[in-house]
């Protein structure tokens, strides 16, 4: 049975309002596709969508906040996007400081903790910076958790976790015989998160990608071939609409 149970954050404004319901997903992971489609449809360049995009997000995570949701894992750059051309991957790499510059204020308002999974060391100063910015002055909230995958690749992660539990075990920190799943996924990037509930894929492609192969084993999924610039908080309520009456039926069989 599901109830409304209103609720204002510490913030006090009257937009917080919150409610749950039962069996809402604690973390949901979204693959942000759809975007320079989006663009080519409407005659203008790709870069077009990608800044369209930008508005999605906040609006997204707004829905998010007042849902409760806890976790909100953004693929918003993968390692494999640096094929795409120069100027594409150039314009990209400047969106996080332009989102922050327009939103983290906002962001602050709802309570929102900012994070970020991947290869971030390999990114441009002005795009670490403004993320390790944001992540700092969020440092402290308690509302929801907004994970930023930037530079992001599973297959190399979990390499990459494998070669430091390796050096663990090589230097008699780690015994094989105490290894086991729990243990390689606090090599991950995302060591100490609960693993998606949902993830959700706008655009209209069937494929992960590359994103949280581990993370996903028991997760499950939507697919919408909404473009994700148009993606509203009526696809949301309905991703988690049709998430919880998959449980539901799961619980009563
Ligand atoms: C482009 C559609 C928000 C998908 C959304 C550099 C692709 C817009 C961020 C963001 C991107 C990054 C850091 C942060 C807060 C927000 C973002 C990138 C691309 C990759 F702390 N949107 N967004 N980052 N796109």
């Amino acid at each position: 049975m599901s109830m409304k149970i209103p609720f204002f954050n510490n913030k006090q404004t009257k937009e917080s309002f919150h409610y749950t319901e039962d069996n809402t997903p604690d973390h949901i992971a979204i693959i942000m596709d759809g975007n320079g489609r989006w663009a080519r449809n409407r005659g203008m360049p790709r870069v077009v969508g990608h800044k369209e995009g930008l508005s999605a997000v906040v609006k997204i995570v707004k829905v998010a906040v007042k849902c409760k949701v806890k976790v909100l894992t953004l693929y918003a750059f993968s390692t494999e996007n640096w094929k795409r051309p120069n100027a594409e991957v150039d314009f990209i790499l400047r969106l996080p400081k332009e989102f922050l510059t327009i939103y983290l204020p906002d962001l602050i308002a709802n309570n929102v903790r900012i994070e970020a999974i991947g290869d971030i060391e390999n990114l441009p100063t002005y795009t670490r910076e403004a993320v390790q910015h944001a992540i700092d002055r969020t440092r402290d909230n308690d509302g929801l958790q907004m994970t930023i995958a930037l530079n992001y690749g599973s297959r190399h992660e979990i390499l990459n976790a494998m070669k430091k539990m390796i050096a663990d075990v090589n230097e008699a920190k780690l015994s094989l015989d105490e290894l086991d799943e729990q243990r390689f996924s606090r090599y991950l990037h995302t060591a100490g998160m609960t693993e998606p509930d949902l993830l959700i894929r706008t655009g209209g492609e069937k494929r992960l990608s590359n994103f949280l192969l581990w993370q996903l084993a028991y997760t499950e999924f939507w697919f919408t071939d909404v473009l994700w610039p148009d993606f509203s908080e009526k696809e949301f309520m309905h991703a988690l609409e049709e998430y919880r009456q998959r449980k539901r039926r799961y619980g009563g069989i």
